[in-house]
This record gives C-alpha cells, structure tokens and sequence, in this order.
C-alpha cells in the first residue's frame, strides 16, 4: 500500500482516560448516530473499536512510510486461512491502552469485560494452520518485519456448532452481519481474474490468454498492531465482485433471474470458508478460490513491486512469498505466466526469479490432505497454467534423468503429474520446485517429509527441506488470556518477556518455592472457575473448580485420538465402579471441537463423547470424582477461557501423524502439564521442558511405522488388555446408547479389524500414564512446581522465535 494523503480524523494522542472517554463518546455521536442514553452495548463496541483503530491507523501509516522509506523487503505470507478470532482486547493490549480504556469505560458506565465478548470472531480458519497464521502476523509486527498477509475475505467463516441430542450440527456462520469496523474496503485496489478460454501463441515464450470468464478481485485491508504497536501491518482480504453487477441486456429482456448470473457467481467464489481440516476439499469451488486469491495478491505484490523499483528481475530481492501449504501452490504457475506472458521476460529467467520468490511450508503428511486435481478440470479452468506446469515438469524431470541415478520409479514419484490411475496435477511437488525453501513445522514432521512424501525431490534437491518449529504469540496466550500469570511473571522475570519470551526462565528459581506455588495454585483455581461458570451458563452443568481439568480442544480427526480418551475415560469409570473405596483424584474430562460436516467417525465420536457424558455425569456412584462434557462451538474465544483453566492439555495423536500441534505449547506456557507422544512438537517441548515436567507415553513415530510394517493385529492386544477389553464392550454392548444399542459398532469395530490409528496398542500405556498423572497431582507442590516449570520453559514456542528464523533463514529480511 502506498502512502496515501486525505483527511485524517483528529487523533489524539494522548491515552489520558478523560480524553479516551470524550472520544469514545464522540465516535458514538458522530459515527453511530447514538446518544449515550440510548445506545446499546453493541454501539458501544463499535465506538470503542472505533477509538482504537483511529490510534492504530496512525501507527500504520507510519509503518507503511517507513516500509517505503527504507526500500527494504517485504513479507509476503499468502494463506487460504487466518483465524484471528477477536481483535479488539489484541489491539488494545499492543497499544497498551488496556487499563486506561478501562477506566474510561468506567467512567462512562459501560463494561469493558461485557461488550468485548459482543465481538465476533474472525473464524477464517479451520484449526491450527489458520491460528498459525494468525499469531505470525502478530509476530511479524512485533519483531519489525514489513509483512503482508492475503487471503479470503470469507463471507462465511468455519459453522457454527450446536449440539443437539448429543449430535453436531453445523449452522452458517455470519461475522459481517453488523459490519465489520475493523477493515477497510480499497476499491482503487482491485483486479481481473479469468477463468477458462483460450490462448493465442506469441513472440518468444509468451502467449495471450483470452478467458471466457471475469472477476474482480476487491481488496479489504485490516490492520495488524504488533506489540508496543512498534509496527503495523495489512492483512489484505479479497472479495469476489461480478464485471458487470447486472446484466443489462439480459434484464431488459425481462431474463431478470439470468442478468444475476454473474454476480452470482462471482458471490460464491468468496462466500463461504471450506471446513476441510486435513481433508482434501477437492470441488471445483476450492481450486477457483485458490487461484483467484492467489492470482489478485501476485498482480498486488507486483504492482507495488514495479511501481516503487521499476524493474521486474528485482522481484527476488525485494519480496519473500510464503505460500501456507499447498493452498496457493497455483501462484508458482500465476507467477510464471504473469513474468512471461505480461512482463514478456523468457522462460529461463522467470524460472529463476519464480523460485528465488517462493518459499513453501508443509503442514501435513496425511494423504488425505494431500492436494492433486484432475487434469481436465485444471485445463479446463486454467489452460495456459496447465501448459505452464507441463513446460516446469519437463526441466524438473529432464534435471533429474541427467543426474543418472534416479530409478524410473523415483522420476515419475518426482513428476509434477500423477500418472497412477486418472492424471491428477500434483500441488505439492509444484510448491516445491518452485520454491528456494521448503520447511516442516515441528522436527519430527521436517524428518519425516525427508523420508515420505518428500523423499525423492528432497534427493534431487537436498538443500530446500528446512525446519521452523511452530510458537504461539505470547501476548495473546500469555498476556490476555492470563493477565494474572503475566503479571506474576512479570514480577519474577521483569518487564521484557513479551519481546524475549526466553527470559520467564526466571520462573525456575522460584518454582519450589511455597508462596509462589500458591499464587500460581490461586490464579489457576480463578481461571477454572470462570471455565466452571462457562460451563454452568452454556450447558446448565455444575463442575467444581476443585477437581483436575483434564482438557482435549482441536479439531475432531481419529488421528488425534480423541477415541483413546473417551475409551479410558470409560475404562476409568468401570474401576470407580467397581473399586468406589480407593482415593480416586476427582477429575473433569473436557472435550471441544469441530467435525468436517462429511466425516462420518468424527462426528459419531462428538456423539460418543456426549453419550458417555450423559450416564457418567447422571451416576450418583461416581459423581463427585469423575465428570465428562463436550462443549459445543469450539473456537479461538473458548479456547482462550478453556487454555489457561487447564490442569492437564491432552496431546495423544499417533506418533507420526501430528505435524506440530499449537495448543500443546498454549497449554504448557499456561501451567498445564502435558500428556502426550513422542509427536509433532512434543518432542521438543519434552526437550525443553526437561522430561519430568511432562508425561510421555506411547509407540514413537518409528515403532509405529515398524508395527504396521510388521502386520498389527489389534484382536490380540484387546485380548491382553482386560480394561481395554471391558471398556470396548460396554461401548459396543449400547450402554451408553439405549435407544441405539448398535449406534458405536462400525466405530468400535474398525479397531478390533484394522485400527489405522493404533489406539489399541497405546492404550494400556495411556491408562498408566494417566494413573501417574494421578500420584503427580496427589502430591501438590510437585504439581505446582512443575506447573511453573511449564511456564518458565516455553518461551522457545514463541512465535517471535518462530519468524525470526524465517526472516533470517528464509526470507533474508533481517540481520
Ligand atoms: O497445521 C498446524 C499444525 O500445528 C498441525 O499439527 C497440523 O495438523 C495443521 C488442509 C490443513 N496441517 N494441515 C492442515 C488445514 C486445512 C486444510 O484444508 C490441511 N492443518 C494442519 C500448523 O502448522
């Protein structure tokens, strides 16, 4: 965005309570329309954000002079997803204007703690890739990085959840019904998007693309404050809008219904987020949306490009594009056809500039997740990027047969196309030979994409595959979630943790010491009381903060095994049964989290998880020890009550299979103890966190692989298992479905037969771990020391030290 001139509104600078107060009321008279006397809580929240963004918006202006000024590198970071979730506590926090807006709020009678809950999440995400992007935008800003986030200004955003009789159900989500005060429409900045048509060869290497269908892309800008709003950056949305809003002709042809056609169609390219969580989301919908956003933010990145350097081949040294997964991988064909067919540079040379631009994450080695298309529908969509994808496929394999030592096998596991049944155009071996980097989120995954799916380019190139270990950003999972951990912190390890997250390694010096255990033991039993008060409002069920909370919050997939905990909490409530003397700890067992609206299992474990809570929840014999709820309409708001009201963070995926995990480390900063495999980013967190201060159990990555290799027979370990047994029966027998007795045998029988996910083979492990969980809490001050070891050992999972490496490592934008 270039710097622009205009009116600015009056800002004042000052954060002088009175003055913050006559502001907010100006905004409510000026901008709503709205007397103090009659406005809602909803006007009041409008003018307060309204204040804010008018403070971040000078910041911004700044930041983007200053961008310009020093004619350095900008970031770039294209992803189909950012799950923001609230913005205004975040900005208020980075201005550091909290506790003054508060007190004016105060002042003019108005809760500051009420109306912040009025505002709804930014839900443009499904789970921990879309949150992911969300804490690096935080992260650019605050460590000074120029950086641009685009993506979809959704419509919808990630559905609602309800439960109904125990079952999910998914209702439209719609966070722009009362407008959106945060963002800013930029028609001036708005641009063509085809589809289909055809192409006209030209001069040299270039081609004319007639497409037979148009868009236009239309940007919304929102402002990212980074902490102390030492910077601000943009993310940029686009909005799909028709050429034509009407079709005249067709209209006064009294074809009122067909003169909508175009608007319409334009309306559903941007409408509405897919709620595929590692499930390859397939329809043709997805792949125009994928090119779409990426194709208006390229012709974005280069219009900024050539209009402040003036010479395209300077592309590389000015701008760092990251795409997140492989969802805008078409961009490494956009980028090529806009430098060859529009900048009429050679093939050679925009293969050069292409791969210096990109760089590539992977966030997943489910197949499942694996994104390929058809070729008929990619050539019937994008002919001229289809051309482009064959002319890169011939260098790249034509590169590797001149190596000499390639096995065929290896060559077509290389080739862009999938030859294997019908020809599909592979994305991820796309996105990785047209980027300089290709890096893995955790170290675990990073080895393993070396070994897997990666495992015969990475030979053709074996300096691209890096690792960058997922974070979090501390102010928002520290700091506002926990403004009294923070503050107790802050105490111990002084005021710069927010910008060197390493320094809470203070906290180790004090973690046995008495009095500091209690005030961490008193801010825990707070937050578990909000939880419980939560709990108590949505659901109407009565949890005592006393007991452990024991919490399993992401999205719902067999591969994180949210099963095995349902199954032990059922083997768990068979032993109280039967042993009701023995001093059993009293624990809650908290489940959230969405189901893909097709996935059958995972929405038959939402029900299980709430059939099991309703007879556990009902027994008298068991009440006061064991307690079990699903809480419905997980999303980034509950996670930060459910997050720093933990006891115990449950992260148990078959080792493997878990790329990272984000909510592990939120947990784990927040004092919670982990339960967990060798998987994703545990394994560093065990490193870091020293291997008593998190419990561990399990097969590790190999030894699963080596059991299916070996032949798994799951029959034989339920066999020597009798708790395991018993519990996986009383499942199947209906006792936790009466009125569908039959309703869990397809579910309970896929383990006895194949058990993809190994649950059977980790469950008596899981149940001693549990059980060790158990002695640890019995013994108080140990919990309470290792709580604070938590806490003090995480600041490696933040994700300021997560873009630093980028920056450094990838993306060269900083020293
Ligand atoms: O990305 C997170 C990781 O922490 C998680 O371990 C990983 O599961 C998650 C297709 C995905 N991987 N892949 C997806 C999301 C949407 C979609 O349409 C795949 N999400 C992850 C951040 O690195």
């Amino acid at each position: 965005m270039k710097p622009h001139g205009g009116a600015l509104e009056p800002t004042p600078k000052s954060s002088d309570p009175a003055l913050l107060a006559t502001d907010i009321v100006n905004r409510l008279t000026y901008r709503i329309g709205k007397d103090a006397t009659v406005a809602t809580q909803d006007d009041w929240l409008t003018a307060v954000i309204l204040v804010v963004r008018d403070r971040v918006v000078t910041k911004w202006m700044e930041s983007t002079r200053d961008t310009y000024r020093r004619e350095g590198k900008r970031v770039y970071y294209l992803s189909l997803e950012f799950l923001i979730g609230r913005l205004m506590r975040d900005a208020m926090t980075n201005l550091e204007l909290v506790d003054e807006l508060q007190q004016a709020l105060d002042d003019l009678g108005v809760d500051l703690d009420v109306i912040r809950q009025l505002e709804p999440d930014a839900a443009l995400g499904n789970g921990g890739l879309g949150r992911l992007a969300a804490c690096f935008m935080e992260s650019m800003a605050s460590v000074d990085i120029p950086a641009y986030g685009y993506g979809i200004r959704y419509q919808n955003g990630m559905f609602r959840q309800e439960i109904s009789d125990g079952w999910q159900v998914e209702l439209p989500e719609t966070w722009l019904e009362h407008g959106n005060p945060w963002e800013f429409g930029r028609r001036e900045s708005a641009y063509d998007i085809g589809f289909g048509g055809s192409i006209e060869t030209g001069e040299g290497d270039a081609c004319t693309w007639t497409p037979a269908e148009r868009f236009v892309a239309e940007a919304f800008d929102t402002p990212i404050v980074g902490w102390q709003a030492k910077r601000v950056n943009t993310l940029r949305l686009w909005r799909a809008e028709p050429v034509d809003p009407i079709l005249l002709g067709k209209f006064n042809a009294g074809d009122h219904i067909g003169a909508l056609r175009e608007s319409n169609k334009a309306e559903a390219l941007s409408r509405v987020l897919y709620p595929a969580d590692e499930t390859e989301a397939g329809q043709e919908l997805r792949l125009r949306q994928e090119y779409f956003f990426s194709s208006a933010s390229l012709q974005d990145i280069l219009r900024r490009h050539l209009s402040q350097f003036g010479r395209i081949t300077s592309l590389p040294d000015k701008a760092a594009i990251q795409l997140n997964d492989t969802h805008p991988a078409v961009s490494v064909a956009e980028l090529m056809r806009l430098l060859i067919d529009v900048h009429h540079l050679d093939f050679d040379l925009a293969w050069d500039i292409t791969k210096r631009t990109f760089a590539y994450t992977n966030h997943t080695l489910l197949p499942e997740a694996l994104e390929s298309w058809p070729i008929p529908l990619f050539e019937r969509l994008l002919p001229r990027h289809m051309q482009l994808i064959y002319a890169i496929n011939a260098r790249v394999l034509q590169e590797a047969r001149s190596v000499g030592t390639f096995e065929p096998e290896q060559i077509s596991a290389m080739s862009l196309i999938d030859e294997n049944g019908s020809r599909r155009v592979r994305m991820g071996n796309l996105a990785f030979v047209g980027a300089h980097s290709i890096n893995g989120v955790s170290g675990l995954h990073t080895d393993l994409m070396k070994q897997t799916v990666f495992r015969d380019l990475h030979q053709l190139y074996p300096l691209r595959i890096n690792n960058k270990t997922n974070g979090v950003t501390p102010r928002r999972w520290l700091m506002q979630v926990n403004p009294k951990l923070y503050n107790l912190a802050r105490e111990v390890a002084g005021d710069g943790i927010m910008t060197d997250l390493d320094r809470l390694t203070a906290l180790n010096d004090v973690a046995e010491d008495a009095q500091v255990q209690q005030r961490v033991a008193a801010i825990k039993a707070e937050n578990k009381a909000a939880l419980s008060n939560l709990i108590q409002d949505r659901m109407g069920l009565s949890i005592d903060p006393a007991m452990m909370f024991d919490i399993q919050i992401k999205r719902i997939h067999e591969y994180k095994r949210q099963l095995l905990n349902i199954v032990e909490t059922v083997a768990l409530y068979d032993e109280i049964r039967s042993h009701p003397e023995r001093p059993w700890v009293p624990r809650v067992k908290l489940f959230a989290g969405k189901a893909a609206a097709s996935y059958h299992n995972a929405k038959l474990i939402i029900k299980l998880a709430n059939d099991v809570a309703k007879v556990v929840n009902a027994d008298p014999a068991t009440r006061d020890v064991l307690k079990v709820a699903f809480l419905p309409n997980y999303n980034v708001s509950l996670a930060e009550v459910m997050v720093p009201a933990a006891d115990l963070s449950e992260q148990i995926s078959t080792a493997g299979m878990e790329a990272s995990g984000t909510g592990n480390m939120k947990f784990g900063l927040n004092g919670a103890l982990t339960i967990g495999t060798l998987d994703g980013a545990n394994v560093e967190m065990r490193e870091h966190l020293g291997a008593d201060n998190i419990v561990i159990f399990g097969m590790t990555a190999s030894e699963v692989a080596q059991k299916r290799a070996d032949g798994y027979v799951p029959e034989e370990v339920i066999a020597a298992s009798p708790e395991l047994a018993q519990a996986l029966r009383a499942i199947e027998s209906g006792i936790f479905s009466p009125d569908d007795p039959s309703r869990y045998h397809d579910l309970i029988g896929g383990i006895r037969m194949s058990d993809w996910f190994m649950l059977a083979a980790d469950f008596d492990a899981y149940a001693a771990a549990q059980r060790e969980v158990d002695d640890i809490w019995r013994d108080r001050s140990r919990w309470n020391a290792i709580s604070i070891r938590n806490t003090a050992r995480m600041g490696y999972f933040s994700s300021d030290r997560t873009i630093r490496q980028y920056g450094r490592e990838i993306w060269s934008v900083l020293p």
